[in-house]
C-alpha cells in the first residue's frame, strides 16, 4: 500500500472534457465526454466510480438516461477518486453546463 495521493492523468483526461473511469483512483476503462450525454451507453453504463472535471463548466450526473435521477453536481475543476458508495457504479446520463 502506498500513502501517496492520487490523481488523475492529465495526458488520458483532455482539457474541456469530464472523465469517468470504471474503477477508483481514475484507472480501469475509461471514456471523456465534451458534451452532454442522455445515455452514455453500454461501454460506461453504471460503472463510474471516478471523474475528473475538465469542461471548465458545472456537470450533472444522473442514474437514469434523459437526465432522470439526479445523483449530484460537480463544479469546475473538481475530481473524486472514488465516488460515495450510494452513487457508485450508477451514472447513466450526465448534463455539461448545469447543475440539478
Ligand atoms: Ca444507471
Amino acid at each position: 500500500m502506498t500513502a501517496h495521493p492520487v490523481a488523475a492523468d492529465s495526458g488520458q483526461c483532455p482539457s474541456g472534457s469530464f472523465c469517468v473511469w470504471e474503477q477508483s483512483s481514475y484507472r480501469g476503462d475509461f471514456r471523456h465526454y465534451t458534451s452532454s450525454n442522455p445515455n452514455v451507453g453500454d461501454y460506461m453504463n453504471d460503472r463510474m466510480t471516478s471523474y475528473w472535471n475538465r469542461t471548465g463548466k458545472t456537470v450533472s450526473v444522473y442514474e437514469h438516461s434523459n437526465y432522470v435521477g439526479c445523483m449530484f453536481t460537480i463544479a469546475a475543476g473538481k475530481s473524486e477518486a472514488a465516488v460515495a458508495s450510494h452513487f457508485n457504479d450508477k451514472m447513466t446520463s450526465l448534463r455539461i453546463g448545469s447543475g440539478c
